[in-house]
This record gives C-alpha cells, structure tokens and sequence, in this order.
C-alpha cells in the first residue's frame, strides 16, 4: 500500500495546483507544495502523529497539521473537495504539461472553455489561440512540445512507482495458499525507466484462487480480462497487470519467456532451434520426441542452450548473447556492492533532513562511506556562504566514525555556469574531499557552448564527480544537447567521474548513454542525490540503471574500499 505520507503529498500538491489555477496567491501555493514534499519525506508514518507531532515535520504549521489529522479520520479534505468542485479535473490536467503554468491554463479555460489536454491540442490545430495574449508562436510552439512529451510518457508508468505496485502485489499473492513461487517478470525485471505494464507469475497447481485473489485486491479498480490461464486488471492509476499462473515444473521456462526482452526471446529462441530445440513459456522441448530438456529453473534453461544465466537487466539483445558465449559476460554491480552514497543534502540547504538524521540513517543503511554535499553559493535561492559550509564540515568532522565507524566526506554541490565556471573559487574548493558538478540552468545554449561548458567542467582539477549529466526528467524535460562524445572523452581524459544520478525521475545518465561514455572509459558513481532520509533508499534504481549500461563495480567508484576512492579523488583520477 501506498505509505499515508505519499497519499498526503500528492493531495496536498493538488491543492497546491487548485490554489494556483483559481488565482490564489502563490505564496500559499507554495507553502503547501512545499509541506507535501516535506510530508513526503519524512521517514515516520504520519498516521502515527498527534498535531504536534506533525507540527515538528519541516514546513507544517498548525492549519496545514489540521488539515492532515482531518484527512487522516475521514479519508478527505474539505478545502480541496471545495475547490475540486469549481475547477474541472481536466484543467488541473492542463497543468501538467510541461511549459503550461497555472495561469495559462486558466486563461484557456475561461477565456476558450478549454478543460483537457486533447481539447487544448485540439485548439492549437484549429489556431484558435491566436488571439489570446501571452499565446505567442513561440508558447504555442512549447506548449505543443509540451504535449508531445506528456504523451508519450503518458502511457508508460515511472519504474519507481510500478514496482510499488508490483511488491504489493507480489506480497499478497504469495500469501495466497498454493503458492509456490511468485515474482514479477516483464521490463520491471529487467529495470527499465519506464514500464508499459506489470507481468506477474505465479507458480501453483491450480490457478483459479490467484485469479479470484487479484481481482479482489485493493489495488484493483477494474477487470480487463478474466482466464484460467491468465487474468488482466487495471489499477487505479491506469497500470495494467497481467498474471500468469503456470505449473511449478515450468516456472524457469516461464520466468525467461516472460522477463523478455522480445528481442533477447528471438535470440535465445533461435539458438535453441539451432540445437534441434523449441523453447516455449513451458519450457525447452526436443523438437523430435517432443520431451521437456529444461524448464524447472531459468539457470537450467539457459545452460542447456549453452549459456550462462544472464542478469534481467542485460537481456535487450545489445551484445549480451555474443558476450555469453564468449563467456565474456559482464560481472554487473550490485547494490551490495556500493559501499557509499557521494551526492546528497541536507537542510542546509534544500534537503529535507538534518545532517544527523542523514548521517544516522545512512549509516543504518551499512555504507562505508557517506559524502555530504550540499549546494554551493550559484543557487542563489539557497543562500549558501562560506562560513555556513565550513561549519557543517566541522560538524562532519565530529561525526566522522561515530555512526557504525561509517566515515564522512564533506563536498558540496557545485553549479556550473553558462561557461562552465563554477560558484567557489580554486582556493575554497581545496578544501573539500570531494566535489559534484552540475548543470541547474541555462539548458539552450545550443550543442557548440553546451560542449564547451561541460569540458571546461570536466578540466576544473576539483570538480570530481559531474552529477545528473543531461538533466533530463523523465517524460518531462529532454536532456541538454552536448557532442557526448566530445564530453565522454573529457571526463576520461581529466579522469572526472560521471554520475549516475538514483532518482527515479532522472535516471542520469540514462543507460544508452552510460553504454557510450563506458567506450570511452569513463568512471562512474551511482548516487542517491538524497534530499530526505527515504530518499536514500532509490539508490536501487540507480543501480538497476547502471546494470542497463553494463557495469561493472571496478567502473563505479563507489564500490571501491575509502582508500581507492580517496587516491581517486586526490589525483584526479586518471586511469
Ligand atoms: P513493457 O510492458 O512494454 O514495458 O515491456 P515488456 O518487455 O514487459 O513487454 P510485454 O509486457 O509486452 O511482454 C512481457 C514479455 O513477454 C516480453 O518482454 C517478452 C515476452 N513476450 C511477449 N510477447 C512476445 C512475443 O510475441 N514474442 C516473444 N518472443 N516474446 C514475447
Ligand atoms: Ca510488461
Ligand atoms: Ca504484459
Ligand atoms: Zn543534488
């Protein structure tokens, strides 16, 4: 189920927009956006919470703290019941295309009745927005960009919060009695950043309880198609669900079908044929007599067509097949394999934590190592100075080695500017164990000065780590242009680390890209960019990212024992 602190945040959000959209102030939007995140957040269960309890949660007051109790007894909250009721649902929709703000949306519902986001694209078609003011060629050029990336991430569901649903479903059904095994398969498995629908196995004699099961599951809000063999249901958020039940002595057989990729199917499919084989979801068939050679596990499937048992997050038929048979596979990193976390913030700045309970919870979390690195002065909205910065790390000092002897690196966060210089000067910078750099701004140069920008990042001798590279968001924001050769090639030659940012809405840099950057031999870090203590644990899809690219631990620096990591970051690490 989803935690009450998720479904507070996104209520709270949506008052947020109603606020904005009906011309209430922005400041008051901005209050409550800012206390769903700190909601969000917060690592205890607000249903747990008293009123003062809330209260002490970052940026609740008492109303927004009544509001939450008031949710918390009756399932609703009246204020925004009341303004759900002046604004149609379709017109909050509007908002969510990337480049419309409130006030735009409801100029194009007042002024054109506009009220849903194909009504909108509708209109720009018919030029029927040519004479609203603020409606420009160039907005309308943006608007319509805006929908074409709202479309196509429209239909696929974030990884993040499909495998929510997945474990939910996943813990029920193995509690179902009969059941053998029970695991999700498809392009969850296989860690993709987006997913088209959840495919979920069950291993069990009969299949009809599971099928009842899954259809009378709270997440269920309607039955697509309902079989003996396979059973169909949509969530309440649109996800489709596809459960297969199969026999226990096929489930190896099942689990490589349905895993996929298409493409990694039609590869192993045709070696199969090529030793006289038929590979089905029941499993691997002699093509003559017809008897099953394997099928119980996917290892036995896959050594029988002379493989080795190749990880989900490798079977897109992108050389992995060839690499098997070389025996040349890729040993990918793991999550167990990260000894240290080297991006994250605190409420210095924009985190939501303190330093303690960050440094606590890190530690919790077994890492070796933990860097703190929050925003230098360049993002001016988070009013950094030098001498706040050298008081936490005298406080980072401190706690050095007291949380389960885990050690501490203090850095920052750097911005890079249009030219790719950065917010503190060389002198400072010596200062810090480590320093991230990243792109917060100026996002058009065009490819030329993006180029240029991010080199000269990469051949500043203490910028270490460059974080969320392309600064996409996923189904949001495309990733800046850049000649990503050219910059793949500096950060190997300056020996400057790229990230590979864990937040399920950057995934950065993206797999397609690590692949490229890795020909280049390019190091990498996997990290959380943690802004709260949950945070920290989407470190995971960040490792599954990092496994789409094919790495290893030795090209992830932290993986490495302190000391490695530390040569690394003094001498700036060239191979
Ligand atoms: P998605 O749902 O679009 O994110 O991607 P997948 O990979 O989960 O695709 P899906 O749900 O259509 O099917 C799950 C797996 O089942 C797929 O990865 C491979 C296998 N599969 C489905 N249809 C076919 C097919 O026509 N041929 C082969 N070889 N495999 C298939
Ligand atoms: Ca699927
Ligand atoms: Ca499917
Ligand atoms: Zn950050």
């Amino acid at each position: 189920m989803p935690r009450p602190n998720d479904e507070v945040e996104a209520l709270l959000r949506e008052y947020a927009d109603l606020v904005a959209i009906t011309g209430g102030d922005a400041f008051k939007a901005r209050a409550y956006e800012k206390a769903a995140r700190a909601i969000g957040g917060y690592p205890a269960d607000i249903s747990t919470l008293d009123a003062d309890g809330l209260r002490e949660i970052p940026n609740v007051g008492r109303s927004i703290a009544e509001k939450v109790i008031e949710y918390l007894r009756t399932g609703a909250m009246a204020v925004v019941e009341e303004r759900r009721a002046r604004i149609p649902a379709g017109v909050r929709e509007l908002i969510a295309i990337p480049t419309l703000g409130p006030k735009k949306a409801l100029r194009l519902y007042e002024d054109l009745h506009i009220s849903s986001v194909s009504e909108l694209a509708a209109a720009i078609e018919a030029d029927a927005l040519a004479d609203l003011k603020g409606f420009g060629e160039k907005t309308q050029d943006n608007i319509r960009h805006g929908i074409e990336l709202l479309r196509r991430a429209g239909a696929r569901v974030p990884l993040a919060s499909a495998l929510d649903t997945a474990e939910e479903i996943v813990g029920e059904l193995s509690g179902v009695r009969g059941c053998e095994r029970c695991a999700y398969a498809g392009s969850l498995r296989r860690m993709r950043e987006t997913v088209g629908d959840l495919d979920v196995l069950v291993a069990a004699g009969r299949s009809a309880p599971f099928m009842a099961a899954l259809c009378e599951l709270p997440v269920t809000a309607e039955v697509v198609a309902r079989g003996t063999k396979k059973t169909s249901v949509r969530t309440a958020r649109g996800l489709q669900v596809d459960l297969r039940v199969v026999p226990p002595a096929s489930w190896g057989a099942a689990m490589q079908y349905f895993t996929g990729s298409k493409a990694h199917n039609i590869r192993t499919r045709t070696i199969a044929v090529r030793l006289g084989l038929k590979l089905s979801e029941y499993g691997l068939f002699d093509t003559g007599s017809g008897t099953a050679v394997a099928s119980r596990t996917e290892e036995e499937v896959y050594a029988r067509l002379g493989l080795p048992w190749i990880p989900p997050t490798l079977r897109e038929d992108r050389g992995e097949i060839e690499a098997a048979l070389r025996g040349e596979l890729p040993r990918v990193v793991t999550e167990r394999d990260i000894r240290g976390d080297l991006h994250t913030h605190t409420d210095l700045t924009d985190g939501l934590a303190s330093l303690e309970a960050m440094v606590e919870a890190a530690a919790a979390r077994g890492h070796a190592y933990y860097a703190v690195t929050d925003h230098a002065p360049g993002l001016s909205m988070q009013r950094m100075t030098e001498e706040k910065i050298l008081a936490q790390r005298e406080r980072v000092r401190e706690l050095d080695g007291t949380r389960r002897r885990m050690r501490l690196l203090h850095g920052t966060e750097l911005n890079i500017g249009p030219d790719g210089e950065v917010d503190w000067p060389a002198e400072f910078l010596a200062g810090f164990d480590l320093c991230v750099a990243s792109l917060h701004s100026h996002f058009d140069l065009g490819r030329g000065a993006m180029t240029r920008r991010l080199v000269r990042a990469c051949e500043n001798p203490y910028v270490h780590v460059i974080g969320h590279p392309t600064t996409r968001l996923i189904g949001r924001r495309e990733g800046v242009d850049a000649d990503w050769d050219e910059v793949f090639a500096a950060c190997a030659r300056t020996g400057t680390a790229l990230e590979v940012n864990a937040q399920p809405d950057r995934l950065d840099l993206r797999d397609e890209d690590i692949l490229r950057a890795r020909e280049h031999g390019v190091r990498f870090a996997v990290n959380s960019d943690a802004h709260s203590v949950p945070h920290l644990g989407q470190l995971r899809f960040g490792v599954g990212t990092a496994q789409r690219g094919w790495l290893t631990p030795d090209d992830v620096i932290n993986t490495w024992p302190l000391a490695r990591l530390r040569r690394f970051l003094r001498t700036g690490g060239r191979r």
